[in-house]
C-alpha cells in the first residue's frame, strides 16, 4: 500500500512534536524528529557558538532517511524545511503561533535571551513560512493555527481526513 510522506515544520515550541506523534499513534505512519535522529547518529558538522547548538550535517541526515522516505508512509518533524529533496513530501505543513502562547512555551523550556528573542522574531517574521513556500510547491505547502488544544485536535482530525483520502486516491 502507497502511503504519503507529511513535512511538520515551523519555528521550535510550535507544536510539531505534540502533533507529529500523535498523527503517528493514530494513523499507520511512523514519525520522525529529525533532530532526535541527528542527536542519535551524531550527523553534525561542527558547532555553533553563537546559538550554542551543534550544526546539522545536512547530507548525512538526507542519506540517513532517504530508504524509508521511498518507501513512504512518514511524518518528518523539523524546525527547518529547505535543505529536504522536494520530491520527499506529498504535503507540507506550517504551524503558526501567536506570540504571547509561544513566549511561554520557549520560556518553560529554558529558552532565555537572545535565544528567546531569535525564536519568538522568527514566528514574527514568518520565516518558516516563506521558507516552505520557496522550497515546496505553494499548493501543497499548508499554515496550521497551534495555539491552543483546540487547535491541536482540529488539526489532528483535518490530516487524519487527508491522508486517508490520499491513501484512497493513490491505491
Ligand atoms: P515543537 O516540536 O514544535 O518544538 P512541541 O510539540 O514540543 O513543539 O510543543 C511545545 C509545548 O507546547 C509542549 O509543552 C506542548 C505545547 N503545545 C504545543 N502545541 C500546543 C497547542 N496547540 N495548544 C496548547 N499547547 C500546545
Amino acid at each position: 500500500m502507497r502511503r504519503p510522506n507529511i513535512l511538520l515544520s515551523g519555528t521550535p515550541g510550535v507544536g510539531k512534536t505534540t502533533l507529529g506523534k500523535e498523527l503517528a499513534a493514530k494513523t499507520n505512519l511512523v514519525y520522525v524528529n529529525v533532530g532526535d535522529l541527528a542527536k542519535e547518529g551524531q550527523l553534525y558538522e561542527g558547532y555553533d557558538e553563537e546559538y550554542e547548538c551543534p550544526v546539522l550535517d545536512e547530507d548525512r541526515v538526507i542519506d540517513e532517511l532517504e530508504d524509508k522516505m521511498i518507501d513512504g508512509g512518514v511524518i518528518v518533524d523539523y524546525h527547518s524545511c529547505d535543505f529536504f529533496p522536494e520530491r520527499w513530501f506529498n504535503i507540507v505543513f506550517v504551524l503558526r503561533t501567536e506570540n504571547s502562547f509561544l513566549y511561554d512555551r520557549l520560556e518553560s523550556r529554558g529558552y532565555r535571551g537572545k535565544k528567546l528573542q531569535d525564536n519568538i522574531q522568527c514566528e514574527i517574521f514568518q520565516t518558516i513560512y516563506e521558507e516552505a513556500m520557496s522550497s515546496y510547491k505553494e499548493e501543497i505547502v499548508h499554515q496550521l493555527p497551534s495555539n491552543t488544544p483546540e487547535d491541536m485536535e482540529r488539526n489532528l482530525d483535518q490530516i487524519i481526513q487527508w491522508i486517508e483520502q490520499w491513501i484512497k486516491d493513490n491505491n
